[in-house]
């Protein structure tokens, strides 16, 4: 995700490695690497230098210790510093009231809208029985009414408008008297962004805010805008005094100055992050899985919260012990192929797994799925356990069985062998990980995520 600022990071710590212990100079000389490497990422000037004087601090403090190597004990402090800056904790949405409203702001194009859905349904996920109402006060973009009703549509969550309204204040009046007398628990409001702040805006944003009483007011950041967002997140603050920031678009090719630089500029907590476009594409920030990520260590923390959201816990279990075992056959196959799709795309899932990002190939469409189930669906009971091989001649009447082609059937063999290969191998990736298991090892992640990833 942080491309280039991991990789910077990732060869200065290993140009430490062969260093017998942190010095004065090699600290000084990683000190200005990192500094180069942060400012390059578009972090905030202010915050490098702070972040850097602590992390010297520490480093030139830290008692050599034998058993792990220079670039170990630096990555460690920077990795500490790093979750420190982003807040450390999750800071959960504030829905205590008896009706919570949170109210979401930003400029154009920040991805407002689309996290008013994006929030509704992580609250249907997680949090049970609430009852949503979104409105729609952005009455600035003509589509922008529609975009959120076809959204709450989708996701089964009512969206409050008036049509031929002009005034937004009015409309959040309203929707906050509805919400109100009709007993809903939450109330979310969509807002107007523009392209630059400007007066006009924020006193439609302090009118709003002064009508609906929120909880939470939210500031959504498009987090590859790079050096502007931590000061555009301030001034937001200075008018309409936000108590947390949603990070949007971290999927694409953000830099991560902003995920650094926001919170500690507006002192108030980084509380989500929205990774694509799909609905359910929104999860809590976690200061932590962002660390890991930044220093490319894989997101184990985000990949158990999916897992436990979506995986069975006895399947995964049995199927844990299958894989263990070699017991793996193209049944077992299937039906984890299965699981994982409903998971989210493998490329994704792979990314998050600390050394096996570049499995990415591994990605399954909804049409290779069905033709993957055509194809095992057309092996013999003997075939789909390995207990007849899989002759050329075989293949051909799978192929003309499930209508996919031969060439097809030959990769999904392959792509069977290498996911078979692939968790036979991970009791030894298991070591040279120090203690990260795989992924359908829900409780190994679990420790790990208790315990520090560093021992
Ligand atoms: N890839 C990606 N796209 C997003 C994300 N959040 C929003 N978008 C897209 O960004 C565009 C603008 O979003 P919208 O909600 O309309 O922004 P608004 O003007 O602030 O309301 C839409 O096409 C969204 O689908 C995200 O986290 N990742
Ligand atoms: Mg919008």
């Amino acid at each position: 995700m942080f491309g280039s600022l991991t990789e910077k990071l990732h060869s200065l710590f290993s140009s430490l490695s062969g260093k017998k212990a942190l010095s004065e100079e090699n600290v000084s000389d990683a000190v200005r690497d990192i500094r180069l490497a942060l400012l390059d990422a578009d972090v905030n000037f202010a915050v490098v230098s702070g972040f850097l004087k602590k992390v010297k601090e520490k480093a030139l403090g830290e008692i050599v210790l034998k058993s792990v190597s220079p670039g170990q004990q630096f990555t460690k402090i920077v990795h500490d510093e790093l979750i420190a800056l982003m807040g450390t904790d999750e800071v959960p949405l504030d829905l205590n009231a008896k009706l919570s409203v949170l109210m979401l702001c930003g400029l154009q194009g920040s991805g407002k809208t689309t996290t008013c859905a994006k929030l509704a349904s992580y609250i249907q996920a997680n949090v049970k029985n609430k009852k949503i109402l979104l409105a729609a006060c952005d009455l600035q973009r003509p589509a922008a009414v529609e975009q959120l009703k076809t959204l709450g549509l989708s996701i089964g969550v009512s969206v409050f408008s008036i049509e031929g309204e002009k005034r937004a204040v009015v409309v959040a009046k309203k929707a906050f008297q509805k919400a109100t007398d009709e007993g809903f628990d939450v109330l979310i409001v969509d807002t107007a962004g523009r392209l630059h702040i400007d007066e006009e805006l924020m006193k439609e944003l302090e009118e709003i805010r002064s009508v609906v009483n929120p909880r939470e007011v939210l500031f959504v950041a498009n987090a590859s805008t790079g050096q502007d967002a931590p000061r555009i997140a301030a001034e937001f603050d200075k008018r309409i005094c936000i108590t947390g920031t949603i990070l949007t678009m971290l999927d694409g090719n953000a830099r991560a100055g902003s995920a650094i630089s926001i919170r500690e500029i507006t002192q108030k907590p980084l509380k989500f992050e929205g990774i694509g476009e799909k609905i359910t594409d929104l999860q809590l920030f976690n200061p932590r899985s962002m660390a890991d990520r930044i220093l490319g260590m894989g997101d184990v923390i985000n990949l158990v919260k999916k897992a436990e959201l979506h995986f069975d816990k006895e399947e995964s279990l049995k199927m844990e012990k299958k894989l263990r075992t070699a017991t793996f056959t193209y049944n077992d196959y299937l039906s984890q192929m299965g699981m994982v799709k409903k998971m989210g795309s493998m490329k994704s899932l792979l990314k998050m797994i600390p050394g096996l990002g570049s499995m990415g190939d591994l990605d399954l469409s909804d049409s290779q799925f069905k033709q993957m189930e055509a194809m095992i669906l057309s092996m013999t009971p003997r075939e789909r356990e390995e207990r007849d091989e899989l002759t050329h001649l075989r293949r051909k009447r799978v192929s003309k069985g499930s209508g996919v082609s031969l060439e097809e059937v030959n990769r999904m063999v392959k792509g069977f062998q290498r996911v078979k290969q692939l968790f036979k191998s991970m009791p030894d990736m298991k070591s040279k990980m120090k203690g990260f298991s795989g992924m359908p090892d829900l409780n190994m992640l679990k420790n790990q995520l208790k315990g520090n990833q560093w021992r």
